[in-house]
Order: structure tokens, then C-alpha cells, then sequence
């Protein structure tokens, strides 16, 4: 097993091949047959852009033939940081023809985490946006490309300054029936995990995998020809990415409409204008749109399915969503590792309402653990671990940290506690890994806590979640000061300025003389927890 990308053991893969999950597809055949069987209907709309299918197809191959030109080959990883616009989609496909593999960071992602990202996957380019929400994607490039001595390119979507405008790569396609050299069990990409030891783990996932996952998802949410999924959530994120997403829409032939903000007044007259069928949101988000809906009067009756998920959704209000929008919830649990669940459109009320779904594939495997790694009784709370078809076996480049996270038989430790019910379904008790879920925005703890401890007057930090009802959980950090306790203001510039991303700045900062510790001399982030809830009530 290579232990840059660990992978399945041959028994399964070919288990997994035999049982037909993995048919051999590639991402770029994939979208080479739909240019085929689709040709001239919209694959992707954004704003007054649309794009067909065929047109998607040879955008992609005359990329392929920039990306050459530019030196970019097979197993280059390709660090890729772009909000919703039909430009991902075109260079996206170039790299899976050619490849290279794209790392799928966030818009939100700033100087620290860019860094980390292509020194650690040794990026040979970073590709961008000139500006996107009034911040300059290019000064971040030029700190990157000055620190970072594998990145040769950088490729910006509009004004390219100094680097390398998007508009040149396109080059007369070389004509290529075969791709080059892609095999359906190569890795595609690398996706981001939340993270929980520190910085977020690279992920590797396989044409053969993930185009798996996107068969069974967009068959679970009823993706066909004639459905329009609307992306309001960031694409590069693993959910609107893939559960079913844009790209379970783009496999099932439907037609894929890009937002540019997720707000109501953004989101509800597109759904009216583009007829949108279904699309995914993260609890706090679906909160803001109940409350906008009684006041608004867009025709939403297109929608046929709302998605859920990213963080848990309350029981209470799930039960808002189908006599407010008319249509279906889905409660969806995934994770960029690999299993997802998923409510069915048909489940009855009650399930939908209180669970978050079933695996989505018969060859999912689940256990619910104890500490000790032995099943809990059935219906008893316990540690998920998983193993199956398009669940990873292990994080891109990260022996030691693998031997801890998946079993020796390969399940993966995904850090969440559950219990499952006698009709199979889960619901999300809690968690036991160091993150905090910022209404579906991972942060692992100790990330935050390495940059507090970058600066001078920090003695120590600890960061943990209180609980929010719009957000879910929040984040507050408690600071053991050395000598002078610095302000909490001085404090926040400071990790702004270290260049973390805004979301994972603390909502609250604690000063303490000491942390509660637990019998074993750990810091106890539960007594933590419950002194910030106590603080919050005073
Ligand atoms: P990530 O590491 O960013 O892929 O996030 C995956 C994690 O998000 C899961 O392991 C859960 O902890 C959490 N998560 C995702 N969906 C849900 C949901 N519907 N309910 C509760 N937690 C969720
Ligand atoms: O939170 C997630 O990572 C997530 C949620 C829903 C996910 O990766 C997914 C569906 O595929």
C-alpha cells in the first residue's frame, strides 16, 4: 500500500468491482459521454452564463492542452481556490483528464492554510480568482508563490497582474480519444477533512470511488435529466460538491445552477427563474431561509427536495421545512472521507425529522463502538466507524496519524458519536474528536490553539464549542496570559494577521490562570465547556 495514498486492499477493490460499485468510469469519460447523449443542453448556469454540455466537454479538453503548455502532468497536484463560477467546472475537468489533482481549498481559506495545502501536496500551481468578496486572491498568491518553491504557476480568473490570466490557457485542443494515462482506481483529488489533530488532513479520492458515490447519491435524491440543483454553498466543499451536488447532477444529465450568495433574497428569485428542482444547505442557513419565507413571495413550487446537512439540525426545526417550502427534507450526514446517509424522499415524517439518514449503500459497513472498540447493545450510543466502497482507507501522506485514525481492518474512526435505530437510521449524538462545528464549518481545535501559542503573552490556549442556537456551536477560546494579559482585540488581530481563516477566529476569548485538568493530567475540554456555559448565563 503506498502510503502517499493508501488505498484498498486488492480482496476489495475487486470485491467492490465484482459487485459492480466500481464500473471503471473516469471523470473525464464521464464527461465526454454526456457531451455525447446531452450535447447542446445546459450543464452548468450562472448569472446570465450557460454552458452545455458539449461546450463544458471542449473547454475542458482546450484546458488540458494550456495546462500542458504550461508543463502541468499526470500526479501534479494542482491547488485549486475558487468560489461558484462555471470556470471550476471547466478546469476541474481538464485536471481530471490530465491527471493532475486538484486540492479543493475554500474561498474562505487565507495565507496559513494556502501555505500549508502546496508546501504539503508540493503544488506545482494555485489557481484563483483576481478578487472574490472584496478580498485580492492575488496578495495572497504572491506570499504563497514567495515561500513556497515547488509552486511555478499561479493562474488567476480575471485580471492577472503579474501571473498567468485563466483566458491564455485556452489552446487548441490536441486530439485525444484516450485520456492520458487516467485510470478509474487513480486518485482524482485530494479533499479537506475538518481536521481535529491540527491542520486539516488531505484526502484521497479515486474516479472509481467518488463517481460511486455520485451514482448512488443522485439516484437516493432523485437527480435525473430534468433536475436543476442549485449550488448556494461553496462547491469545493465535499456536500454541495458531491451529495449529490453539482457533480451527482452533472452525472445524472441535469442541469447545474451556480448562486452567488445564499441568502433569501439571492437565492428564492433564482429558484423561481431557473425552476430549481432541489438544493443543499447547512442548518443555520435552512433556519435563515424559514424565516424569510412567509415575507417573500417567489414561486418556489419547483423545488421538489431541500437538503439538510453539514452539522446537526434540530428535530424542531426540520419539521418547519415541508409546510414551509411544500417540498421534501433530507437530512444528509456525510462526511469528505467518504460515507454518507441520507433520509429517503419517501421515509415518513417522523424519521426525517429525527434522524440523519442511513448509509446510502448496501456495502457501507457500520460498527458503534465503546471506548474499547467492542459493538455498544443495539440503540446505544457509541463511536462510528465505517468502511465501504467510497470511504477512504487512509489520509494522503499521514502514516502515523493513520494508524490511529481507521482500525487495523480498516474502519475509519470518524469521531462522531451515534446511535442507530432498529430500522438502521442514525442519529448524531456528539463527537468525540478536538473540532468544533460551526454550523457545518469545521475547526480543529488545535490548529486554532498552535496560533495562540505563536504569540508572546500566550501562556497556553484551549479552544472549545459552546453551544449557539443559530449557529449550533460557537467558538471560545480560554488563554492562560504569561505575564501582562494581553486584549482580547489584540488577541483576534493577531490570528487574523497569521492569516487563518475568518471562521476559525474565536467568537469569545476566556483569560484563566489555569485549566481543569482530568484524572490523567489532561486539559478537560468538557469542564471547559461546561464553565463557558455557566459564563454565558451569568
Ligand atoms: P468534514 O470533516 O468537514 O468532512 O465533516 C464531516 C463531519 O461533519 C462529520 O463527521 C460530522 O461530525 C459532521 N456532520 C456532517 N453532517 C452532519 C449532520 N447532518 N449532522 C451532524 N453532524 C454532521
Ligand atoms: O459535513 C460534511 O463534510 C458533509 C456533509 C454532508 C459531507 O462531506 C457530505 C454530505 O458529503
Amino acid at each position: 500500500m503506498s502510503t502517499r495514498y493508501p488505498s484498498w486492499p486488492k480482496k476489495f477493490a475487486d470485491g467492490y468491482r465484482e459487485e459492480d460499485c466500481w464500473r471503471g468510469e473516469t471523470f473525464g469519460g464521464m464527461l465526454r459521454e454526456r457531451a455525447k447523449s446531452q450535447g447542446e443542453r445546459i450543464a452548468i448556469t450562472s448569472g446570465e452564463i450557460s454552458l452545455s454540455y458539449a461546450e463544458l466537454d471542449h473547454k475542458a479538453d482546450r484546458l488540458v492542452a494550456g495546462f500542458q503548455r504550461l508543463g502541468i502532468k499526470k500526479s501534479d497536484r494542482v491547488v485549486l481556490q475558487l468560489p461558484n463560477m462555471p470556470e471550476f467546472f471547466e478546469i476541474c475537468f481538464a485536471l481530471f483528464r490530465l491527471g493532475a489533482l486538484p486540492v479543493f481549498a475554500l474561498p474562505s481559506h487565507r495565507s496559513s492554510e494556502i501555505n500549508y495545502f502546496c508546501e504539503f501536496t508540493e503544488a506545482v500551481a494555485y489557481i484563483i480568482p483576481d478578487t472574490y468578496t472584496e478580498f485580492d486572491y492575488r496578495t495572497l498568491a504572491r506570499k504563497v508563490k514567495s515561500t513556497v518553491s515547488t509552486l511555478r504557476h499561479v493562474v488567476v480568473i480575471g485580471d492577472p497582474e503579474e501571473f498567468v490570466a485563466l483566458t491564455d490557457l485556452y489552446a487548441d485542443p490536441i486530439v485525444q480519444e484516450q485520456e492520458l494515462g487516467v485510470s478509474p482506481g487513480d486518485v482524482a483529488f485530494l479533499q479537506l477533512s475538518g481536521g481535529s489533530t491540527g491542520l486539516s488532513k488531505l484526502i484521497p479520492r479515486t474516479h472509481d470511488d467518488y463517481i460511486y458515490s455520485l451514482r448512488v447519491s443522485a439516484e437516493i435524491c432523485g437527480i435525473d435529466e430534468d433536475s436543476v440543483y442549485l449550488a448556494v454553498l461553496p462547491i469545493a466543499h465535499n456536500y454541495p460538491l458531491s451529495s449529490p451536488g453539482v457533480l451527482g447532477t452533472l452525472y445524472a444529465g441535469g442541469r447545474v445552477v451556480l448562486a452567488a450568495g445564499s441568502s433569501p433574497d439571492e437565492a428564492f428569485p433564482l429558484i423561481e427563474r431557473e425552476r430549481v428542482t432541489i438544493t443543499g444547505l447547512v442548518p443555520p442557513l435552512a433556519l435563515i431561509w424559514l424565516e424569510a419565507i412567509s415575507s417573500r413571495h417567489y414561486d418556489l413550487s419547483s423545488l421538489k427536495v431541500l437538503q439538510v446537512g453539514g452539522a446537526k439540525f434540530s428535530a424542531e426545526a426540520a419539521r418547519r421545512v415541508k409546510p414551509a417550502f411544500g417540498c421534501t427534507l433530507q437530512q444528509v450526514f456525510g462526511m469528505a472521507e467518504g460515507l454518507v446517509n441520507y433520509t429517503r424522499l419517501d421515509d415518513g415524517e417522523e424519521t426525517i425529522v429525527n434522524t440523519q439518514g442511513r448509509p446510502m449503500s448496501s456495502y457501507d459497513e457500520i460498527r458503534v463502538v465503546d471506548e474499547d472498540d467492542y459493538d455498544v447493545e443495539p440503540g446505544a450510543v457509541g463511536h462510528l466507524l465505517t468502511r465501504g466502497p467510497y470511504t477512504i482507507r487512509g489520509y494522503y501522506k499521514a502514516e502515523e496519524h493513520n494508524a490511529k485514525a481507521f482500525t487495523l481492518d480498516g474502519f475509519f474512526r470518524t469521531g462522531d458519536l451515534v446511535s442507530v435505530n432498529e430500522s438502521g437510521y442514525i442519529v448524531v449524538e456528539g463527537r468525540d474528536k478536538d473540532q468544533i462545528n460551526r454550523g457545518g464549518e469545521k475547526i480543529a481545535a488545535k490548529e486554532v490553539e498552535n496560533h495562540f501559542l505563536a504569540h508572546a503573552a500566550v501562556h497556553d490556549a484551549a479552544i472549545v464549542a459552546m453551544p449557539d442556537e443559530f449557529l449550533g456551536e460557537r467558538s471560545c477560546a480560554f488563554v492562560i496570559p504569561r505575564h501582562q494579559t494581553p486584549t482580547k482585540s489584540e488577541l483576534k488581530k493577531f490570528l487574523r494577521e497569521r492569516g487563518m481563516a475568518a471562521f476559525k477566529i474565536p467568537d469569545r476569548i476566556e483569560f484563566i490562570q489555569s485549566f481543569p485538568h482530568t484524572p490523567l493530567g489532561k486539559v478537560s475540554k468538557k469542564d471547559l465547556r461546561q464553565l463557558i456555559v455557566k459564563k454565558m448565563k451569568e
